[in-house]
Order: C-alpha cells, then sequence, then structure tokens
C-alpha cells in the first residue's frame, strides 16, 4: 500500500466531522491526494447498512448482530473504497474504524474482544490505520454537544455508563501504542484543538518522509 491511512475517533459529539474538515483543508496544502470517508458507511451498501445500525426502531438489535453488521459494511468499505485508494496512492481519511468497534462493542457492549480480532483478522487481514486520532472529551460535554446538534440516534439513546465504558476502551487502546495513537484533548476551544491536531499531523508526515 502507498497511500497512508488516517482514522478519527472518539465518543458523541467530540467534534470528528468539524475536525475532519480541518484535516481535509491541511492535506489540501500539503498537496496530498486524500479521500475522506466514514464508518459505518462509505459505499452505497455500508450506507443502508449504517442506517439499519443509526435509526431507531422498535426490534432490538442484538449485540452479535450490531457487531457482524459493523464489519459486513466494513468488508464492503475496505473491498470498493479503502483498499483501491491505498493502492492508487492516496490517504485515506476515515471518520470512525474498529478501534470504534473495540470501544463500542467491544468495551461499551461488553463483548468479548478476542472475537473482534478474529473478525477484524478476517476482514482486514493485516491492514491497520497508520495514525489514529482520538479526541477526547468529558461524556457529559461531548452528549451535550451532540443533542445541542441534532436528535439522537440509536445509539446516542444509551445511558452516560455506556458512554464512560467507551471512553475509557478509546484511552485503554491509545496507552498500548502511542507511536500509533494521538489523544488530542477535545474539551479546548476549536483553535486548540486544531492546533493540536495539525502538530499530531505533521509529526506523522515527518516520518512518512525518506531522509535524504
Ligand atoms: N459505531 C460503533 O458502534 N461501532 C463501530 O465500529 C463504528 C461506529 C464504526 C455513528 O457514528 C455511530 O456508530 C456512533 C458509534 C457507532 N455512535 N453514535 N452516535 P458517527 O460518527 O456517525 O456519529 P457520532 O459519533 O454521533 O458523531 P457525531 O455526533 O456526528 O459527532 P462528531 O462528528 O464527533 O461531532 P461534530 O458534529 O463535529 O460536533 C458536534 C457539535 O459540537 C457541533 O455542533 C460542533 O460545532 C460542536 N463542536 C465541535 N468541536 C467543538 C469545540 N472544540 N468546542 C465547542 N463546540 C464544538
Amino acid at each position: 500500500m502507498h497511500g497512508k491511512f488516517i482514522t478519527i475517533e472518539g465518543t458523541e459529539g467530540v467534534g470528528k466531522t468539524t475536525n475532519i474538515d480541518f484535516i481535509q483543508a491541511w492535506l489540501l496544502e500539503q498537496n496530498i491526494e486524500f479521500l475522506a470517508t466514514r464508518e459505518p458507511g462509505g459505499t452505497p451498501l455500508a450506507e443502508q447498512i449504517r442506517q439499519l445500525l443509526l435509526t431507531p426502531g422498535d426490534e432490538k438489535i442484538s449485540d452479535a448482530a450490531e457487531l457482524l453488521l459493523m464489519f459486513a459494511g466494513r468488508a464492503q468499505h475496505l473491498d470498493q473504497v479503502i483498499v483501491p485508494s491505498l493502492e492508487a496512492g492516496k490517504w485515506v481519511v476515515c471518520d470512525r474504524f474498529t478501534d470504534a468497534t473495540y470501544a463500542y462493542q467491544g468495551a461499551g457492549r461488553g463483548m468479548d474482544s478476542s472475537l473482534i480480532e478474529h473478525l477484524e483478522h478476517l476482514v482486514q487481514g493485516e491492514l491497520r490505520p497508520d495514525l489514529t486520532l482520538i479526541l477526547d472529551i468529558p461524556v457529559e460535554i461531548g452528549l451535550k454537544r451532540a443533542s445541542d446538534r441534532s436528535a439522537p440516534d440509536r445509539f446516542e439513546q444509551e445511558q452516560v455508563e455506556f458512554f464512560e465504558r467507551v471512553r475509557q476502551g478509546y484511552l485503554n487502546t491509545a496507552g498500548k501504542d502511542p507511536q500509533r495513537y494521538a489523544v488530542i484533548d477535545a474539551s479546548q476551544s476549536l483553535d486548540g484543538v486544531q492546533f493540536d491536531i495539525k502538530a499530531a499531523m505533521e509529526t506523522f508526515l515527518a516520518t512518512t518522509k525518506v531522509p535524504v
């Protein structure tokens, strides 16, 4: 793979959407060809799966069905969009990826992480993001920002304790691999958050350049 794979993660309302716009502008400035996408979603089929996952409904989605739907969409997204783009030399910037599965379905729902690892291997082989930015914020602040913006989706109807577990799941994952993960304090002003994102992107870019 020639392109770089960057993912953005965090609990509700951390500002992923807002800051992906900022990252896109920064990549344009660097003359780096990229594609921005999201999960669940990213292809017509995977966007249909997203609708199934996010739309509140009367039928409870079982934890196993939720996990499998996440990976079904991901398999399609990888096959149709992510892998071909990376192979063509583009950078891929993805709003959420498998770290969200470990955080929401693993830490949040309590599903066994070895099961997630198994599906990760099945669907992705050895492919992992090169850089993951985790926007971190106290859960109450994020939920307030999200609720001021739009009506709650199926996940946003969960209790605060669920999101506390999700947040802790992300922080535990980040602690295991500081090379790949940059944790950004997203409770700062937008300028402060973007200053830190830019610093993390610059550090990453420097590591991708072959020394002369
Ligand atoms: N999910 C899962 O369970 N397992 C998986 O494997 C995957 C996903 C891939 C869809 O995600 C759901 O799928 C998600 C987890 C689950 N749960 N939910 N819900 P999503 O990414 O589409 O939805 P989201 O997490 O809810 O994202 P969001 O609510 O759209 O939030 P955001 O993109 O992080 O935030 P935002 O829209 O950029 O900002 C929210 C508001 O805050 C907005 O009004 C901004 O103007 C404001 N904002 C942003 N930054 C700041 C700062 N710094 N200060 C003040 N105000 C700010």
